[in-house]
């Protein structure tokens, strides 16, 4: 593919290196603009931005035409100084209207704390226990081990979760979305392009080739509201919005990229996308915990087809990036290709990114198109 093929092109926002419409700026500064009938876009539904673009892209070979969008994300979080990160990160999600005496007001470091209130709603409410929640955070490290380029090396234990300092209430440091640098990069491309392409070079057809099934998406407030209850979660309503797109099932999904920011994200999207009831994605944690125990402290991809590169608490998360992470270890697992990782001949799969504090869900359904 050359830089001509493309027609469309669509990137998500940084915090470090932010621009005026960054998809112009990206493309113009790559060599794609000007050039006659292009279309670009930059879309900002944070962490679910990479979904989002999926979809758009979608839309954009139907719809518009195009033949061929490159979708870009890149960040580098993890490089900047704390202070600037905190003061760029706090000020995205920051209820300014509230003074400190409000119980909405969010303390700095603003996102974690906004997580933390889901978290206790949920422990409130489900019965969710604190060792549940970090236990997310040992599996997804069990996951990163077997990822050549995960940023965890090593396997933490429940106890180094547990012990590690509080950043707020339920909250610990080795519970946060891994601060990295890092970028991504996925073209869509139209089925008549692929052809002709394939043509051209005699054929070698579609085996392993993966298809955009359908999605779904779902809104929810930027911040938790004063009062938090389910109206403020967006990504039951994602995850339902593409199943009936797709008229597909959960049991139809053999492979799952779920966003985990924070555990709480992690335990919720468990129970969306219907792996576990309302409420029981804490149990369901703890039982992959148990049968990961047994076996060693290793992760088997049949009994734990989810995240299997790591997710964002291990495999390392840039900002806006790490939902494509999510993409491209679901196509690795589509096509047969991710190893010692691969859920055993994967044909679906369900990949999920959240923006903000559970305020933009994205869901998209991934399959592998039928053999030739
Ligand atoms: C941090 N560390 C981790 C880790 N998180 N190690 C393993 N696993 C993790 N999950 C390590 C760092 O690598 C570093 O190691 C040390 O802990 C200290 O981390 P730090 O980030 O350098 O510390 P500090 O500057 O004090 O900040 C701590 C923090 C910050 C918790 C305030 O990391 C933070 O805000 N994290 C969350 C980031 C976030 O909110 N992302 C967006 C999620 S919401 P060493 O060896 O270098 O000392 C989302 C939705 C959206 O995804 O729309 O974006």
């Amino acid at each position: 593919l050359r830089l001509r093929d493309l027609d469309g092109l669509i990137a998500v926002p940084s915090l470090s290196h932010p621009h005026f419409l960054e998809a112009h700026h990206f493309a113009t500064k790559v060599g794609l603009l000007p050039k006659d009938d292009v279309v670009v876009r930059t879309l900002d539904t944070g962490g679910a931005g990479p979904i989002t673009a999926l979809l758009e892209a979608k839309r954009m070979v139907e719809s518009e035409s195009c033949q061929a969008v490159a979708i870009v994300a890149g960040d580098a979080v993890g490089g900047m100084d704390s202070s600037t990160f905190l003061e760029r990160a706090d000020a995205g999600c920051r209820p300014s209207h509230v003074d400190e005496s409000s119980p909405q007001f969010l303390p700095s470091p603003v996102i974690p704390h906004g997580y933390a209130r889901c978290t206790n709603y949920h422990m409130d409410r489900f019965g969710t226990t604190r060792e549940q929640l970090a236990m997310v955070s040992v599996l997804m490290s069990r996951s990163a081990v077997q990822h050549p380029d995960a940023l965890t090396r090593s396997p933490r234990t429940l106890e180094e979760v547990l012990q590690a300092p509080q950043v707020a209430p339920s909250v610990g440091l080795l519970e946060c979305a891994r601060r990295a640098d890092g970028g991504a990069a996925m073209i869509v491309a139209s089925s008549r392009f692929l052809e002709r392409r394939r043509t051209a070079r005699r054929g070698n057809g579609g085996s392993g080739d993966v298809v955009i099934l359908g999605g779904g998406e779902a809104s929810g407030p930027l911040y938790p509201p004063p009062v938090i209850d389910e109206e403020m979660f967006s990504c039951e309503q994602a995850v339902r919005n593409a199943f009936t797109a797709c008229q597909l099932e959960p049991d139809d999904i053999d492979f799952f990229g779920l966003y985990d920011c924070f555990p709480i994200c992690f335990v919720r999207a468990v129970e969306a996308v219907g792996l576990a009831p309302k409420g029981g994605g804490g149990d369901w944690v703890e039982a992959r915990y148990r049968e990961s125990e047994e076996a060693g402290g290793t992760l088997s991809p049949a009994k734990f087809p989810v995240n299997t590169h790591g997710g964002l608490l291990a495999f390392g998360a840039p900002w806006e990036v790490p939902a494509m992470y999510n993409v491209h270890e679901a196509v690795q697992q589509l096509r047969w290709t991710a190893g010692e990782r691969q859920v055993d001949r994967a044909r679906r799969a369900l990949v999920y990114g959240n923006g903000g504090i559970f305020s933009a869900s994205a869901v998209a359904l991934l399959g592998r198109a039928v053999d030739e």
